[in-house]
């Protein structure tokens, strides 16, 4: 095809030559960039990728997060995050050298089902601690981003009011992994936070299973946000739960609910009396509020401080602290036990086979198991 035809739109003026007075009849050699400036060709300047930043040192990761410099901050917490065995060598340097600085913040974990109003309420009594001069951070951790990609959390963690607040530092879940390992992602970014100065650190999670109790394992205080009228069912009102918070926060006692959240109070207050606290010497309560009126919030922060002080002043704050510390080190060594065991080349191979044996009848749960562990161990045929 020649070139003027190339250059020719579909519609031109009648008396138009052959190929002049085009604007599209464009000089060889010109080339423009999308916005109109003479300049790089649009694909070598948009499209090339974006140039990697400049790895940290250990030091600058160290300091900038000492300091409070919050792009440090997000860099070291995505270190932190990184499945790069490279990334994790550093980060476990950078946490042992930050571990010293950690510690002294109170941890408390939030959960209820979806739509409870965790998010609401951690936006508005976030705030307030702001106010006061606290600095907070607030986690998530969302077992469905683990399971389906997805996240139950998702974009409702936003808390827009609290996120622009430079007291406030808000981290969404790390994707990706299992829950034990989002769990160790988000206990180490915890101590991150500690060290850059955050005295409050807030944990989300929704109450979908295994979270729970993960979350119960890396905080001081556990809270359960409730709503009034959801079937208990629905709210996971099992004993288990219950037993396992140190509050009991009915949401949303505003409006027309207001009668039907401040009875339902009364209704877990009952419970609670039947029921193991979930900390020794701190009878568990329960409390109404909003997070919309504010209402109730106020009274929220005054028993997390208390709690922390009859904790601090009985022992149980640190015992816990250095049991869960204890607990996190077996639970990484199950979790590198488990991944050894099933990548080792022997076990591969004999997995499937052994399956097929006990799925058929042929060979014993138990049995199996030994003999897989035999190839393990490299003395079995
Ligand atoms: N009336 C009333 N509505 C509230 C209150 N708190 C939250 N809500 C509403 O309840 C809905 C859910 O609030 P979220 O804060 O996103 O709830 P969540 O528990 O964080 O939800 P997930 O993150 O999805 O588990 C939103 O539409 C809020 O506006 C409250 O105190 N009163
Ligand atoms: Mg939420």
């Amino acid at each position: 095809m020649k070139e003027d035809k190339l250059n020719r739109p579909e519609w031109v003026p009648e008396q138009a030559g052959e190929s002049e007075g085009f604007t599209t009849n464009v000089m060889s050699g010109i080339k423009s960039r999308h916005d109109g400036m003479p300049g790089g060709h649009s694909a070598t300047v948009l499209h090339r990728p974006a140039t990697r930043r400049p790895e940290l040192s250990i030091d600058e990761y160290v300091d900038g997060v000492l300091s409070g410099n919050r792009a440090v901050l997000a860099r070291a917490i995505t270190l932190v995050e990184s499945n790069a065995d490279r990334h994790q060598d550093l980060a476990q340097e950078m946490l042992t050298r930050l571990l010293p600085y950690a510690g002294s913040a109170i941890r408390v974990g939030i959960t209820g089902v979806p739509g409870a109003g965790k998010s609401s309420i951690i936006e508005t009594l976030g705030l307030k601690l702001c106010d006061m001069g606290h600095r907070l951070a607030v986690l998530a951790v969302d077992p469905s981003s683990s399971v389906t990609g997805g996240s139950v959390l998702g974009d409702k963690t936003r808390m827009e009011m609290l996120s622009r607040n430079k007291s406030a530092f808000i981290r969404p879940s790390p994707s990706g992994g299992v829950l034990g390992g989002v769990a160790r992602k988000s206990r180490e970014t915890m101590i991150v936070c500690e060290a850059a100065g955050f005295d409050v650190i807030i944990v989300e999670t929704v109450g979908v299973g295994q979270s729970e109790i993960t979350v119960r394992s890396m905080v001081d205080m556990f809270l359960l946000l409730q709503i009034a009228g959801a079937g208990d069912e629905l709210q996971g009102i099992k004993k288990g739960v219950m037993e396992r918070c140190d509050l009991i926060v009915v949401n949303k006692a505003d409006g027309d609910n207001l009668l039907r959240a401040n009875a339902a109070r009364a209704d877990y207050e009952r419970i609670l009396h039947y029921l193991q606290p979930s900390t020794e010497g701190w009878v568990t309560k329960a409390l109404a509020c909003s997070a919309y009126t504010g209402d109730g919030i106020d009274e929220l922060w005054a028993t997390i401080e208390d709690f922390r002080k009859n904790a601090t002043a009985s022992g149980v704050f640190n015992r816990r602290r250095q049991q869960q510390n204890l607990d996190w080190v077996h639970n990484l060594v199950n979790e590198y036990m488990r991944r050894t065991f099933y990548s080792n080349p022997n076990v591969r191979i004999n997995l499937p086979i052994l399956q097929n044996l006990v799925t058929s009848g042929k060979l014993s749960p138990t049995a199996a198991a030994k003999q897989l562990f035999s190839y393990y161990e490299g003395h079995a045929e």
